[in-house]
């Protein structure tokens, strides 16, 4: 199983992507998701810079050494950049191995601990009601859990709602960082409002998410996560910037309410204290920022000592190689929690195929050999890159904020 090629395929079907394809002398060859959303470009350079020259020649079979090769190797560790391009590398071999075994991914991993994997939807709107008739299309599209994000009366424009019903939110919105106002007076008085309003009408049974995109500082991400404990949320995602970790004590001193965080994180280090201190309930990074499977196993399985459970990030900006190569992890993990649905347009689905289904809510993985997700080069031409960016986030009196 000898690497002879090791190339990238940068397209932009809609959003930019990057996957990375491995090529072995047997004619077998796997691919990997190198997207990290705003920063592609980087990722691209530091693989064909540095790390594809090196794999040629190797033994595609021999994962966790290429893993050591190109993170202790590395000398510069860690970092969302450095992370993204090992983990490309990493899901790419772990299809070449399912494939030449002529298994799915996920017998590889351990087999079946479920029969489908739970996701929840993202359903935002500029006013409550215009959340509420998006929740009523997905429940009735079979899902089980919803993330509901809304404007928020008084500020313009709010990160991760959708400028008109129904369409869907791209985080990279713009060629340079568009800048959205944020008052956290007017969020912490409006959000509670919103559950309420979910709870009132469709009950307590569907499993309700919210994402506050690291805004609060520790105390009000306190108040947030008491105030809305009587609406049981499945969680609150990234209520505070989590370099400091710290926080989530004072947090988790407060309230009941699940806390979910990692989508930025890219390390089984990033998350230690968290959960050695039990400060947390869900794990997000994804298999694409977290260093592939080799890594996020790791952190899964370190997370299941507190009873921590997964719950991916899975956002337009991650690929289909990605979701796919997710859905057999989400298949295979015991401590298995969730896992993000935010569904590709459909220009994505020409330029990928993927066996895994989505049925009532759930996704079903494929039984294809390797991850089950393919990219077809001539059309990926198609579609070049341009550049987009992230927004960023002032306050109403002009003070660059969190995230
Ligand atoms: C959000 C994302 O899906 C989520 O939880 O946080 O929209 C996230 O902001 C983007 O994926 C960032 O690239
Ligand atoms: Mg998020």
């Amino acid at each position: 199983m000898i690497i002879s090629d090791a190339y990238l395929i940068v397209t932009s079907p809609g959003r930019n992507f990057v996957t990375l394809k491995i090529v072995t002398e047997s004619g077998v060859y796997g691919i990997g998701d190198a997207t990290l959303n705003g920063r592609e470009l980087a990722v691209v350079a530091y693989l064909e810079e540095h790390v594809l020259p090196t794999l040629i020649g190797r033994d595609a079979s021999r994962i966790e050494d290429i893993w050591h090769f190109l993170y202790r190797g590395a000398y510069w560790r860690r970092g969302p950049v450095t992370m993204s391009a090992i983990a490309a590398v990493d899901l790419a071999l772990w299809d070449i191995k399912a494939k030449a075994a002529g298994m799915p991914l996920y017998q590889l991993l351990g087999g079946k601990s479920r029969e489908r994997v739970m996701t929840y939807a993202h359903c935002t709107g500029k006013d409550i009601d215009a959340c509420l008739n998006e929740v009523d299309k997905h429940v009735k599209l079979g899902y089980r859990a919803v993330r509901v994000q809304t404007g928020v009366p008084g500020i313009p424009t709010t990160y991760g709602v959708t400028k008109k019903a129904g369409e869907r939110y791209e985080p990279a919105d713009s060629e340079l960082p568009s800048e959205n106002v944020w008052s956290t007076e007017k969020y912490l008085n409006h959000v509670p409002k919103l559950f309420a309003a979910v709870r009132e009408q469709f009950g307590e049974d569907l499993h309700i998410l919210h994402d506050v995109h690291h805004r609060l500082t520790p105390i009000e991400a306190a108040r947030l996560a008491k105030e809305v404990e009587p609406y049981h949320l499945f969680w609150l995602e990234d209520c505070v910037p989590a370099e400091n970790q710290e926080s989530f004590r004072l947090i988790r001193q407060h309230s009941t309410t699940p806390l979910a965080v990692g989508e930025v994180f890219n390390s089984i280090h990033d998350y230690r204290e968290l959960l050695e201190a039990q400060l947390i309930d869900y794990v997000r990074t994804p298999l694409s920022h977290g260093g592939g499977i080799t890594h996020v196993r790791r952190i899964a399985d370190l997370a299941s000592l507190y009873h921590v459970r997964t719950g991916f990030h899975g956002a337009t900006d991650l690929s289909p190689v990605c979701l796919g190569a997710a859905i057999h992890f989400d298949t295979w993990v015991p401590n298995f929690g969730i896992q993000e649905h935010m569904p590709h347009e459909a220009i994505v689905g020409t330029v990928f195929s993927y066996d895994y289904e989505f049925v009532d809510g759930h996704f079903i993985v494929g039984e294809t050999p390797g991850h089950g997700v393919d990219i077809d080069e001539q059309l990926a031409k198609q579609y070049p890159y341009k550049r987009a960016s992230l927004p960023v986030n002032r306050l109403e009196d002009g003070t660059l904020w969190h995230w």
